[in-house]
């Protein structure tokens, strides 16, 4: 008997990649028009001489490689360089008003903005301005503040090196260290949580430790959509026998099993390779259980390999020579009851069993992970055991072994190395010092948690958005929307209009820019930029088509336009020397970060260069000169999840989006096609509501505090395989339902995936 599925809910069988990837690209071509130039345009992606794919900030071999064919790489890099286009035409036959009601898809999905625009309240519309009163206006709001902290400048992950280190020191010199960005919302907990671990906030591994490694864990991210690249790396481990093992809520197509595009027998046999060797559904929430049930195993089978005369299982000398703090591991660890491990995990004492076994078989193990541990109320904490595990056996710091947070946007690392942050240090404000003279402020700025706060009480004035689509992606989606509407300047520098530009201030500004894909041509000739990806890699990147209009302007150009316009010749600061050729920003970039030296040649070498990190070759820069062993004490006592009724909300990515850009509505992997309204349950938390696969249901999530309820109403149940007490949703629409309060106290983040909320059937 087959039962109805509810509409556009399927089963889909066939494996991840494929010739489902290759069919999916030649549907995004076509759509957006690109079929002549996209195929030309997709064989340059990280290439020596080409561009590096906005995708995603996985490595790729050296930048020196043949081309890999990615899925989602071709979709970013399409909808960047599609024909359609967002010119003052549009902008005149729709008000404001008008497109604040168009979905989230079809704003982007009108293509590349074209001219600099401004906001007519009276007419409700945008219309255009010329670059030069574009920059005086602006210039002109910001040397109104009565403060300089009255201005937050929002910095998303696509940003250059060369634009982001020309922002912070425009910003610096304007005299404020508001710096929220999207590293806020993504792997902050890692930046914060690792230089206290292991004295650096990045990963430790390169893309050559995969093939040394005897064992990879994977927790919470999802690589077959939002890293396709790292597919060809787990493919290859998992041919030569390596054991991947998953701990993720929901059974991931690509973690299951993939099929190589790059692969010609596999696509000419429609066969696959499985991935995962073992899958360990764990409850949304639960890995920070899970890691301390893992350690509280390997601290049994430690002392029960001495008692019967072995050496043990840790790794002793790495323990004494380089690092602190195990003995009050051992305590928190041995603490925490194996009833409370096994309730907030959802895993057995099996399966978590067979993954230690999976652990201490190998000699050396990377662990990777992404946003289903750092986005969670104990996101750092997550983090830190993460590190502590791998540190149990000395797996850092050397070959094959080491810790891989898999970073978001495309240079979301490398925007925070050149000084995107509101947190600066000495090295950083001594750099700025030295190498324009003067000294920036200290203090603390704002992250984005904080800036949202300073918008939505009046305190904070004005903001300027390097990129990316802010209020969208923050948590509690109302009240940072009626936050950013009452601001006295918004100021948006953008390939594409998005939601938050129609959160109109009193001056609303939309700047267009060029993109990854685009030659950028300034004074002294074209120009390429910097970024730096996952495992510390600096390198290259040129873009060569014709830009979509001859009015757009590159970021470093427009950030130097506003520059001069605000700062006047303050501090002395060349701006258009440096716009003129990007390699003067390099040198002072160099001069601020020693760790760049020689940067203009080294930047030349096909493939680029790696960063000092130093914890990959057991330097640890941390106060007590070890690596730490961090109590994350407790397991989640949040009194909202002792209620039998709560259900604890994950927010995802479809495979069909890129954060708030919904290239369709489609999600293929999990079966669900043209709809995005929808919740993943549990077959058995449905039945405990009285509810059915289909059903409309309402979401309301459980405050704290007086913030008021937030609920979203009429969404449909799908019946999936999820842990119970687990349910899932798409981001950004699940945004309304996370409250200012729900984040991460450590690092800011805000836990999108875990929301405490109740399911009812809809109320009509
Ligand atoms: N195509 C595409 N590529 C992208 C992006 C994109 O949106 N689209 N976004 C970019 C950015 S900025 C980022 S940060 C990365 C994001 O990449 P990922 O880190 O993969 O992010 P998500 O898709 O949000 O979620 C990851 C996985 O976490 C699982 N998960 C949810 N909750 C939990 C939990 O509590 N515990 C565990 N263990 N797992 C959980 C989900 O089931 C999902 O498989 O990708 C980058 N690349
Ligand atoms: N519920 C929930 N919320 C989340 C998350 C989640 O998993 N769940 N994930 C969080 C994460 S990890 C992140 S990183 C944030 C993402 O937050 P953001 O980085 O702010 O958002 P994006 O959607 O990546 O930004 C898309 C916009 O960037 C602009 N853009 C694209 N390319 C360029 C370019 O080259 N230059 C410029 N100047 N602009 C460009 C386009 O106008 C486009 O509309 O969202 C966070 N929010
Ligand atoms: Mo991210």
């Amino acid at each position: 008997m087959t039962t109805k599925r509810p509409d556009g809910i399927e089963t889909y069988d066939e494996p991840a990649g494929g010739w489902g990837a290759l069919r999916a690209v030649a549907k995004t071509l076509a759509h957006q028009q690109v079929i002549v130039q996209g195929a030309a345009t997709l064989l340059k992606a990280n290439q020596p001489e080409g561009f590096d794919c906005p995708g995603c900030a996985w490595p790729d071999p050296k930048h020196t490689s043949s081309f890999e064919f990615c899925e989602n790489g071709a979709k970013a890099i399409t909808w960047e360089s599609t024909a359609r286009r967002v010119n003052p035409s549009f902008f005149d036959a729709n008000t404001v008003s008008d497109l604040w009601t168009w979905t989230d898809h079809k704003l982007e999905d009108q293509g590349r903005l074209t001219h600099p625009m401004i906001y007519n309240h009276a007419r409700d519309r945008y219309e255009t301005i010329e670059w030069s009163d574009a920059f005086a206006l602006i210039g002109k709001e910001l040397n109104k503040l009565s403060s300089p902290d009255e201005a937050e400048f929002y910095t998303s992950g696509r940003a250059s090196n060369e634009a982001a280190f020309l922002y912070q020191l425009f910003v610096r010199a304007f005299g404020t260290n508001n710096f929220p960005d999207c590293s806020n919302m993504c792997h902050e907990a890692t930046s914060v949580g690792l230089p206290q671990s292991i004295g650096v906030g990045k990963g430790t591994v390169t893309l050559e430790d995969f093939d040394h490694a005897d064992a990879i864990f994977s927790f919470g991210h999802n690589p077959g959509t939002n890293h396709p690249r790292m597919m060809t790396t787990l493919h290859e481990a998992a041919r030569r026998g390596c054991p991947i093992v998953v701990f993720n809520p929901l059974k991931e197509r690509a973690l299951e099993k993939f099929a190589a595009p790059q692969n010609p027998i596999e696509m000419a046999t429609f066969s696959s390779t499985p991935i995962a060797s073992a899958y360990h559904q764990v409850r949304t929430g639960g890995d920070l259980a899970a890691l301390k049930g893992m350690m509280k195993l390997i601290f049994e089978r430690d002392a029960a390999d001495i008692a019967a005369g072995g050496i043990g299982v840790l790794d002793r000398t790495f323990i004494n020579e380089h690092t602190d703090g195990i003995d009050a591991l051992r305590q928190d660890v041995e603490q925490t009851n194996w009833d409370s491990i096994l309730r907030h995990s959802g895993l057995s004492k099996e399966a978590l069993e067979s993954a230690v076994d999976v652990y201490l078989n190998a000699k050396n193990v990377i662990l990777c992970y992404g946003m289903g541990i750092t986005q969670h109320a104990r996101g750092t904490a997550n983090v830190q055991q993460i590190a502590n595990l791998l540190m149990l056996r000395g797996n850092l710091g050397r070959e094959g072994a080491g810790i891989a947070p898999i970073r978001g946007h495309s240079n979301v690392q490398g925007d925070r190395t050149v000084g995107i942050t509101e947190i600066p240090n000495d090295a950083l404000i001594e750099g700025m010092e030295r190498a324009f003279g003067f000294r920036p402020r200290q203090d603390k700025g704002h992250n984005a948690v904080e800036a949202i706060d300073a918008i939505c009480a009046g305190e904070s004035k004005a903001l300027i958005c390097l990129g990316g689509n802010l209020a969208v992606a923050m948590s509690d989606s109302d009240r940072t929307f009626a936050g950013m509407r009452k601001l006295d300047l918004a100021v948006h520098i953008a390939t594409k209009l998005n939601r938050s530009h129609l959160l109109t201030a009193k001056t609303s500004i939309v700047l267009p820019c060029l993109g990854r894909t685009d030659l950028d041509t300034q004074a002294l000739g074209p120009q390429a930029v910097t970024v730096e990806d996952s495992m510390s890699m600096v390198h290259a990147s040129r873009g060569f088509l014709k830009p979509p209009s001859d009015m757009l302007k590159s970021e470093p150009a427009i950030i130097a336009g506003i520059a001069k316009a605000t700062l006047l010749d303050k501090y002395g600061i060349d701006w258009d020397g440096m716009i003129a050729s990007y390699d003067r920003i390099r040198d002072k970039l160099e001069q601020v970060f020693p760790d760049f030296y020689d940067f203009n040649t080294r930047v030349r070498v096909p493939g680029g260069f790696r960063l000092d990190v130093p914890a990959s070759y057991r330097s640890w820069k941390t106060k007590s000169g070890k690596a730490n062993f961090l109590v994350g004490a407790g397991l989640d006592e949040d009194p909202r999840l002792l209620d039998p009724e709560t259900l604890v909300l994950t927010t995802i990515r479809s495979h069909e989006q890129y954060n708030t850009t919904v290239y369709s509505l489609d999600d293929r992997y999990r079966g669900v096609f043209g709809r995005r309204d929808i919740i993943f349950m549990n077959k058995d938390d449905l039945a405990a509501r009285g509810l059915a696969d289909g059903d409309r249901i309402d979401v309301v999530s459980m405050q704290t505090g007086e913030q008021g309820q937030r609920s979203t109403r009429g969404l449909t149940a799908v019946a999936y395989n999820i842990p119970r007490g687990s349910v899932a949703g798409y981001y950004p629409e699940m945004n309304v339902l996370v409250a200012r309060d729900d984040y991460d106290k450590v690092s800011g983040t805000p836990a999108y995936k875990g929301i405490p909320v109740k399911v009812a059937a809809n109320q009509g």
